[in-house]
């Protein structure tokens, strides 16, 4: 099952000025910037308050083709996904496979920080894009 939010990752056009404009709107800092190739992001995780809570994820294109471009270009900067942290993502995949969901890959891909994740299609989620992930 699901154990808690994650994370909520917002589509930025360019990663230092949004990290520039959360810092001084927000006081919200980063606390881990990587780029994925394979997903074709560069990224950024802000803490809120303590820290204990939910992350926002900051995910601006590394590539014109890749699915944060794709969003950008559709819809404009904005909410992009929301992210529960799972203990098994194989398990949980199965278990929403099983009830008629659409998983976006058939096995888990490497997300943020060596994580283990994969997405529900948003059509099969009420309009959001549901990523699963499994912490290093
Ligand atoms: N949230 C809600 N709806 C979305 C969406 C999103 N993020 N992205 C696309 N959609 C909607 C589109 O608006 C479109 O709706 P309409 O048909 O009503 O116009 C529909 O989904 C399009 O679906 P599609 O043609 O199957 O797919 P797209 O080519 O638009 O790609 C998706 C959508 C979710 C499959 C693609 O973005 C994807 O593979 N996402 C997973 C990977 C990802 O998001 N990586 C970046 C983050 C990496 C990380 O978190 O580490």
């Amino acid at each position: 099952g699901l154990l808690r939010v994650d994370h909520v990752g917002i589509a930025v056009p360019d990663l230092d000025a949004a990290l520039k404009f959360y810092a001084d709107n927000f006081g919200l800092h980063c606390v881990h910037q990587e780029t994925n190739e394979e997903q074709g992001v560069r990224e950024a995780m802000l803490a809120v308050g303590d820290g204990s809570g939910p992350r926002i994820q900051l995910l601006a294109p590394a590539r014109p083709d890749s699915a944060i471009a794709k969003f950008i270009d559709r819809s404009g900067p904005g909410l992009q996904q929301l992210a529960y942290t799972v203990a098994d993502v194989e398990a949980a995949a199965d278990a929403l496979r099983a009830r008629g969901l659409r998983l976006l890959y058939d096995t888990p891909k490497r997300g943020t920080a060596g994580s283990r994740i994969n997405f529900v299609h948003p059509k099969d989620a009420g309009g959001v894009l549901v990523e699963l992930v499994e912490p290093a």
